[in-house]
């Protein structure tokens, strides 16, 4: 059957209008940071999960790959589609139902925003606690599929702590939906679980019922000068023990912050510090007060800029936050992003190890290190490489296993580092995903080429 067949029977499922190619599907085939780009034979936006199924079974009848997309905000190219393929986004899934006050819960499409769904839950004096800066544009569905983590993991933990179930498009068309929101169900697998991180090969997600956290309260956010990343590990145990309410410790370095600076055309809050520290935490009331109490324990700080209403604190998060589109910008080409977790007590060596050997073997690249102090996750950018020089992949993600590291905390596999999956999974591990992804898509139809060496 001719690729004119496909497009007008995917037309006659979603309408001719929903059904993106040539120009119009262009957006969809490069990844948010411009290093992954392929192709497909057509966006398609079903509006609903019948046509989610109906879109899945007239591409896999047609041994045509069905590629998963939300926001495309991914940083691991694992929604970008390979020529021959078909982009099945969700952004039209975009419902948000009533939130349930009695269990603070919510269902929502798989295509709405998390900033959307942190809108809703905000209504209704309730908060959804996952957040980072691509709030706008990253979905449920997208977040779910890679188990996202963010600002807040320290104290609400990843995407997959919030999911109390799913619902799922499979790779033959059947749909699975078990959206009840009971809080106890030990009735088997448990397939949300299973969907959490699986980045779009085991299914299509279309909605999900999530659990939120109660409303904010009081906040407080700190910039806080560190002597040197040697005191990391103390500085986190110290804040951790200290404050429960802490929800967020943030890291970033001189080199970072400079960048930052010239791109807002503000001074750095806590001038000439080598080491930064963003810490947030939130209360029923004295967020600041506990705050401060918090700091004033510690040893080997140097300036601090506290903010304690809305505004200051969002501008005090800018400088976290613009680290990824500041480093995007710095060329000559978009940066290679790892996306590391490390023994808290291995990061200074790990920083120090990178940077020597990144200067050895690729002199002029430029290494950018930030990230979420709290759980041990580092962002190492490195901008100057090609993007298809992958000596520099080898070399990160080989010292980050040598470290005792995972080579994904919360970006996942994609198509950037899956030929390192064997670096942070056993040989038999390896084959249990193999396992599953025979028994739920054996024809290989749902994002082949992503997460699976
Ligand atoms: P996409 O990029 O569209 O897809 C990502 C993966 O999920 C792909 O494999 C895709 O096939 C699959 N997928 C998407 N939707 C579905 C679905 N409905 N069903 C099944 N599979 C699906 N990530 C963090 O974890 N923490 C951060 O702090 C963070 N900060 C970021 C900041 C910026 C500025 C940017 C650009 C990105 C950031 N990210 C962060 C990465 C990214 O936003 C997350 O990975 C997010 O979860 C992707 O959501 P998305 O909707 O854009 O998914
Ligand atoms: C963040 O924490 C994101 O800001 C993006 O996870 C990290 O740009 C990056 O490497
Ligand atoms: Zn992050």
């Amino acid at each position: 059957m001719s690729r004119r067949e496909l497009l007008d029977e995917l037309g006659d499922l979603v309408g001719p209008a929903h059904v993106l190619t040539g120009e119009l599907a262009a957006s969809a085939t490069t990844d948010w940071t411009g290093r992954w780009s392929g192709a497909c034979e057509a966006v398609v936006r079903p509006g609903s999960t019948a046509e989610v199924s109906g879109v899945v079974v007239a591409c896999a009848s047609r041994g045509v790959p069905v590629v998963p997309q939300g926001g495309n905000t991914g940083l691991v190219g694992g929604a970008v589609p390979q020529p021959g393929s078909v982009v099945l986004s969700t952004r039209r899934l975009a419902g948000i139902g009533p939130v349930d006050d009695a269990t603070g819960q919510v269902t929502a499409g798989a295509g709405a925003t998390i900033g959307a769904v942190a809108a809703a839950a905000r209504a209704a004096s309730w908060r959804y606690p996952v957040d980072f800066a691509a709030r706008d544009s990253a979905t449920l569905g997208g977040t779910i599929a890679t188990n996202a983590g963010g600002h807040h993991v320290l104290r609400h933990g990843m995407t997959r702590r919030h999911v109390v179930g799913v619902e799922a498009v499979l790779a033959d068309g059947a749909v699975v939906s078990h959206l009840g929101g009971l809080v106890k169900d030990n009735t088997g697998y448990d397939l949300a679980a299973l969907l959490c991180g699986s980045e779009g090969t085991l299914g299509v997600i279309t909605a999900a019922r999530m659990a939120l956290a109660p409303a904010d309260g009081d906040r407080a956010v700190a910039l806080v000068g560190l002597a040197d990343l040697d005191h990391l590990a103390t500085v986190v145990g110290h804040l951790r023990r200290a404050a429960p309410e802490i929800e967020a410790l943030e890291l970033m370095l001189a080199d970072g912050l400079n960048a930052v600076a010239s791109h807002l055309g503000a001074p750095i809050p806590v001038p000439g510090a080598e080491v930064v520290i963003l810490v947030e935490l939130v209360a029923r009331r004295d967020a600041s007060g506990l705050l401060v109490e918090a700091l004033a324990g510690l040893d080997a700080i140097g300036d601090t800029a506290v903010a304690t209403d809305g505004p200051a604190a969002a501008s005090l998060w800018r400088w976290r936050e613009a680290h990824t589109e500041v480093i995007n910008a710095v060329g000559p080409h978009p940066p290679h992003k790892f996306d590391v977790s490390l023994p808290l007590d291995g990061m200074a060596a790990f920083v120090a190890e990178v940077r020597a050997d990144v200067a050895h073997h690729h002199p002029g690249a430029l290494v950018w290190i930030f990230g979420h102090a709290g759980d041990g996750n580092l962002h190492v950018n490195v901008t100057g490489p090609a993007p298809d020089d992958q000596s520099i992949d080898e070399l990160v993600l080989t010292l980050t296993a040598a470290a005792g590291g995972s080579i994904s905390a919360e970006h996942g596999i994609g198509r950037a580092k899956r030929q390192w999956l064997h670096l942070s999974r056993s040989p038999e591990e390896i084959e249990v995903f193999r396992s599953l992804k025979r028994a739920l898509d054996p024809g290989n139809v749902l994002n082949p080429g992503v997460l699976l060496p």
